[in-house]
Order: structure tokens, then C-alpha cells, then sequence
């Protein structure tokens, strides 16, 4: 497959009305679907599933690893090539079929827990490498799959299954990470904003290089009640209140984080896109001595 230009599928152009079926890409085999009523991750592999159209990629050029964790059970809906694979490794994965791959688009979707906890490591070396690879990081702020234990993105004073006085770490900013470690493309969306996070991920498919997409996301069975924080609309709109502080002020309950969040592409570099340097270099050097 050849890659699409980008300037043919980074732009704004919207789907016509009717022309995306979900169905059309998922396993319907396997519905009715594990997730929780609400759970934001349904509403991330929409997104996906709808940047995927508007890029015409094609099921057979489409590779989609995922790691343990309701964020990479998500993955195995995908009608496509799907690998669900240990958690915290989707990326090690990735990796060695990018290599011995390239004509496929590679899309990795990870948790929290599975892509800055047990996966840290590969993350940093995957954003140093910058390999063509598209990085999904379902952030939900939780390991939600195992029952709500704390994740590095829990934010400060959060009730999960093991801090039960609250959260005491302090929350990795996940694209900072990313950004420091090389990563040539690094972006944050909301899942409040369907249409803005499909955007966002046609232009980290689009860009030629290891891009690390940060997804707001909403566990609504064991975070969000563990921390009275609604059903997934109320959820939802606090999204809108981390965004727009100010705009919200009177009408969304505590616990309330002022925090602002950026969104949208937050850093790109033009730095050489690993695998097809890599392929030059063995060229260059095959039947040598060394
Ligand atoms: C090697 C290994 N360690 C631990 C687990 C247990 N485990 C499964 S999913 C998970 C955390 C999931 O959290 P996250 O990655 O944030 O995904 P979420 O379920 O929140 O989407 C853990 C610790 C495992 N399956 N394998
Ligand atoms: S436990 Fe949380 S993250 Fe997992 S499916 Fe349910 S709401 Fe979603
Ligand atoms: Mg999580």
C-alpha cells in the first residue's frame, strides 16, 4: 500500500451523512461487546473506525495491536488484522512487524496502565526510535480492566481500589513524556469531541513517523463511581470543564480539576522516520565485512 499523501487526508473534510457505517468494520460476530454502559473507549474506537474510512484504508493493510486492558480488548472488534497481545508489549510488537512490514498501517491501542506503566519503557524507546506506528493511549486515568487500581495518570486525591484515602502520586503528563523521548508527532484530543478526535487521528496516521495520540477517556463503572463522579453525560461534560474552566464553573459538581487542558497536535518534528532509515542503512551495507 502506498501511503496516502498528506495533504489529501489531514484536512477537514467530513464525511457525507450516512456514508460511515460503523458495522462495516467491526466483528459483528463477537457483539454483543464487553464494555460497561458508557464506557469511553466505545466512543475512541468510534473515532478510529471513522478516521479509517475517511483514509480508505484498506482491512487487509491494516494492522492493529493492542496490549491487556478493556483499551486493548477494544483492538479484537476491529475487522482487520488484529493481534491482542501482553500487556504493556503492544508496542514491542508493533515494532518487529512495522520492520518486516512497512507496507502496513500499523495502529497500536494501549491503556494507561498498559502503555506508562508496565509499557513505559517500550513507549520511550518506540517515541526515540520514531517508527512509523500510530500510538492510541486510552487514558481513563485507572487500570480499569483489573478493577480500578491507581495508574501513573491518576490525578492527585482520586479514590481507586488501592488508594482508598486518596491518591497521593502526582499524574504523568503522557504527551510531555512522549515529547521529551522523540516522538515526531504527539497530540491530545477528547472523546467529547468525536469529530476533532477523528481529525486528529487521520493526522497521526498521516504523519511518517512514531505518532503518540493522549485520548481523554471515561471509566464510568469503577472510576467513575468509585469517585461519584456521575454517569458517563456528567463525565462527559467534565471533559468539557478540564478544556474550558471558566466556562463551567457553576455547572459541573466536585471533585472539580482545574486544569486546562491542551489539546489538539502539541508537537511535530521532522526528524527521519526510523524504519525507512533503517532499510537504507542495511542496503547500503549488505555483503560488507562488519
Ligand atoms: C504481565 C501482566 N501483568 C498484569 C496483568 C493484569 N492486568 C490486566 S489489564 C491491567 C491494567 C489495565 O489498565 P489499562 O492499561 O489502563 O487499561 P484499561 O483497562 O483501563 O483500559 C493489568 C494490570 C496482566 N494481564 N499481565
Ligand atoms: S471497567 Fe471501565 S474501562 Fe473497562 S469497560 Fe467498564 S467502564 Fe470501560
Ligand atoms: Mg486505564
Amino acid at each position: 500500500m502506498n501511503k496516502i499523501a498528506p495533504e489529501n487526508y489531514a484536512g477537514n473534510e467530513a464525511t457525507p451523512p450516512g456514508d460511515f457505517e460503523i458495522k462495516d468494520y467491526l466483528r459483528l460476530d463477537l457483539m454483543p461487546h464487553f464494555m460497561c454502559p458508557g464506557c469511553g473507549h466505545g466512543i475512541a474506537l468510534r473515532a478510529l473506525l471513522w478516521a479509517i474510512h475517511e483514509l480508505g484504508i484498506e482491512k487487509d493493510n491494516l494492522a492493529i495491536v493492542s496490549g491487556i486492558g478493556c483499551s486493548g480488548r477494544v483492538g479484537a472488534y476491529i475487522d482487520a488484522s488484529t493481534v491482542h497481545f501482553t500487556h504493556g508489549r503492544p508496542l514491542a510488537l508493533a515494532t518487529g512487524l512495522k520492520l518486516a512490514r512497512p507496507e502496513l498501517e500499523v495502529i497500536v491501542i494501549s491503556g494507561d496502565g498498559d502503555c506508562l506503566a508496565i509499557g513505559g519503557n517500550h513507549l520511550i524507546h518506540a517515541c526515540r526510535r520514531n517508527l512509523d506506528i500510530t500510538c492510541l493511549m486510552l487514558n481513563n486515568e485507572v487500570y480499569g480492566m483489573t478493577g480500578g487500581q491507581v495508574s501513573p495518570t491518576t490525578s492527585e486525591s482520586m479514590l481507586t481500589t488501592t488508594t482508598t484515602t486518596g491518591n497521593m502520586e502526582s499524574a504523568f503528563d503522557a504527551c510531555k513524556l512522549a515529547e521529551a523521548a522523540g516522538a515526531g508527532l504527539v497530540g491530545r484530543e477528547v472523546t467529547l469531541q468525536v469529530p476533532t478526535l477523528k481529525n486528529l487521528i487521520k493526522e497521526g496516521i498521516a504523519y511518517d513517523g512514531f505518532s503518540f495520540l493522549e485520548i481523554i477517556s471515561d471509566c464510568t463503572e469503577v472510576y467513575g463511581r468509585k469517585n461519584d463522579l456521575g454517569e458517563s453525560p456528567e463525565m462527559i461534560l467534565k471533559q468539557k470543564s478540564d478544556l474550558r474552566p471558566e466556562a463551567l464553573y457553576d455547572t459541573v459538581d466536585q471533585p472539580f480539576r482545574p486544569n486546562k487542558m491542551e489539546t489538539g497536535v502539541l508537537a511535530r518534528s521532522d526528524r527521519p522516520e526510523y524504519g525507512a532509515a533503517y532499510r537504507a542503512h542495511a542496503g547500503q551495507n549488505r555483503g560488507g565485512d562488519k
